[in-house]
């Protein structure tokens, strides 16, 4: 019925909101129990966002501000123990439930699911993460809906490289055009149309809202759901006053035949 086999999703902006209030309240965790007196402020963690992935976003840190740690440090090996501390510190937060899903995510899932439309994940952060959260947002089984999760440090190359959501298409045993990506950030956007992701879903959020996404065929600040029409940037919904998986078919279509 719908001419899409699969829809991935990145993880972090994407299906809830993680970053302000999970990871960074994570990482000023990590840096305090530390010793360290480093503090990532809302608008610094914002422009520290261009840099996916944590370990690789405090190596940038250090560089960027000049920061001589001891020559007797090893700085991959302190960079990974400040990374897994700051790791438990965000899954001890999201075992609280306190990171929900954005709204409309589950409804879309669930639609997904009902119509054997198969579910994958294609993400910069670490796996536990995403387990984590998924268990831990009011649906029992959410991890097991998602067939594929790629994840973290499983490719050499993070995101904007196409390399994660390659991978994940390999895991599906599907070539892009069987899919519909869904992303929230322009390092995401231009990671799944380098993996040849064409039918993408750009979903806006607060550190987002800014970027220019000019090659993203749909945007919205909102999924919408039965009760709320979504807020539509670029691009039509077709006949659907809110994403659902007839507003996907329809990107599907309008990218893939101009229809
Ligand atoms: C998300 C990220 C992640 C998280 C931190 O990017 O960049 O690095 O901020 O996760 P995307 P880790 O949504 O594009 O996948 O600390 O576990 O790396
Ligand atoms: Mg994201």
């Amino acid at each position: 019925m719908y001419r899409f086999k699969a829809i991935i999703f990145d993880v972090d902006g994407t299906l809830a909101d993680t970053e302000r209030d999970g990871h960074r309240l994570a990482f000023n965790a990590a840096f305090a129990e530390a010793g360290l007196a480093w503090h990532w402020d809302v608008a610094r963690y914002g422009a520290l966002l261009a840099i996916t992935g944590g370990k690789e976003r405090i190596r940038y840190y250090i560089e960027q501000e000049g920061i001589r740690l001891d020559s007797a440090v090893n700085l991959d090996a302190f960079i990974a123990a400040l990374h897994s501390a700051k790791t438990r510190h965000y899954l001890a937060l999201l075992e609280t439930g306190a990171i929900p899903l954005r709204p409309g995510v589950l409804r879309l899932l669930r639609e997904a699911r009902e119509a054997g439309i198969r579910l994958a994940i294609a993400t910069t952060t670490t796996p536990e993460n995403v387990i984590e959260l998924l268990r831990h947002c009011g649906e029992p089984g959410l991890p097991d809906w998602f067939e594929v999760i790629a994840a973290g440090d499983v490719v050499p190359r993070k995101k904007p490289a196409p390399d994660i959501f390659t991978l994940a298409l390999a895991q599906l045993g599907l070539v892009a055009q069987d899919c519909v990506a869904v992303e929230d950030s322009d390092n995401g956007m231009c990671a799944a149309l380098a993996a040849g992701l064409k039918a993408l879903l750009v979903t806006l959020n607060a550190y987002t809202e800014n970027q220019s996404f000019d090659a993203a065929p749909l945007v919205v600040e909102s999924l919408g759901g039965p009760d709320a029409a979504a807020v539509v940037r670029r691009g039509d919904l077709g006949g659907s006053n809110y994403v659902d998986l007839a507003a996907l078919d329809r990107l599907h279509a309008t990218v893939y035949s101009g229809a």
